[in-house]
């Protein structure tokens, strides 16, 4: 089977200190933990950015600045900006991260959802269309993010009208409190409605994270953990580090004889162009 390339989501928006004191938010913390993420074998770092006290922030400055930051220690590593950004931010915010050189790969958040609470994350057709047209104007590949299977069939149109480019690669997000499920029953459904020739990765939210991210590993895809998605390592027990999470799935990975990309090999498997240091 083709190597494992494992994302590391390790900040996401929502997430605080409160639930894991170990959630990045000065450029040091996203340092320390993409490092930890990288040595335990994650290829590729799923970006979102915040201020000193926490707040998220998609402002292409602080972006920079922990890009730069984290290639110091991880140099040959892939850097996925968020063009989600958190809940109520607007299309020129969410976009900014895109405006930077050199970003290779990006979400796109392929439909509008529920998110908890009383928050949605708002993505209507224009949205994606306008995000879409970015990214192939920048030269970034999409990371699909797709919260149910409606989402696919949004993005699959988009590319037949010229805002996505073939081939496509999926983040199947399973487990938020507004799309879908976690089970095996959604996975397969997920999986069995992309193109083929598509790549995909999986992100399991919360308790899903493990198992989501087996079935992966069986069905030859990839996966993506980290705080963003969840902070613990199992029931009750709060990873230290977003290194540790990346840990558990090289086990399970080792387990079912599936070998880890390194960037260069992940860059490959992606079809990004390939880079020298
Ligand atoms: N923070 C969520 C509202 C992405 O990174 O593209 C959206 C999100 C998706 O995290
Ligand atoms: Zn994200």
């Amino acid at each position: 089977m083709e190597k494992l390339v494992i994302t590391a989501a390790i900040c996401g928006a929502e997430v605080l200190k409160e639930h894991n004191p170990a959630v990045p938010y000065t450029v040091a913390e996203i340092v320390r933990e993409a490092k930890s993420a990288y040595d335990a074998g994650a290829s590729v770092i799923h970006l979102h950015v915040r201020y000193d006290d926490g707040t998220p922030t998609q402002s292409k400055e602080r972006f920079k600045e922990c890009i730069d930051a984290i290639y110091q220690v991880c140099p040959d590593i892939i850097i996925l900006p968020s063009t989600g950004g958190a809940v109520g931010m607007t299309d020129d915010e969410r976009l900014e991260p895109t405006e930077l050189d050199g970003i290779e790969i990006a979400t796109l958040d392929c439909g509008t959802c529920n998110f908890g609470g009383d928050d949605i994350f708002i993505n209507t057709e224009n949205t994606i269309k306008h995000f879409g047209q970015r990214m192939i104007e920048r030269g970034i590949k999409p990371e699909l993010e797709v919260f149910d299977k409606s989402m696919i069939e949004m993005a699959v149109r988009l590319a037949k009208k010229g805002f996505i480019k073939e081939p496509f690669h999926f983040d199947f997000v399973m487990g938020v409190n507004g799309g879908i499920g976690g089970d095996i029953r959604d996975f397969a459904f997920l999986r069995g409605s992309i193109p083929a020739g598509s790549t995909y990765t999986v992100a399991g939210v919360g308790r899903y994270e493990f198992p989501v991210a087996a079935m992966s590993i069986l069905d030859g895809g990839h996966v993506r953990v980290g705080f963003e998605d969840n902070v613990y390592l199992s029931k009750g027990v709060l990873a230290r580090s977003n290194g540790e999470l990346v840990e558990k799935v090289v086990r399970i990975a080792k387990e079912f004889g599936r070998g880890i990309a390194n960037p260069t090999e992940a860059r490959e498997i992606y079809g990004l162009p390939a880079k020298k240091f």
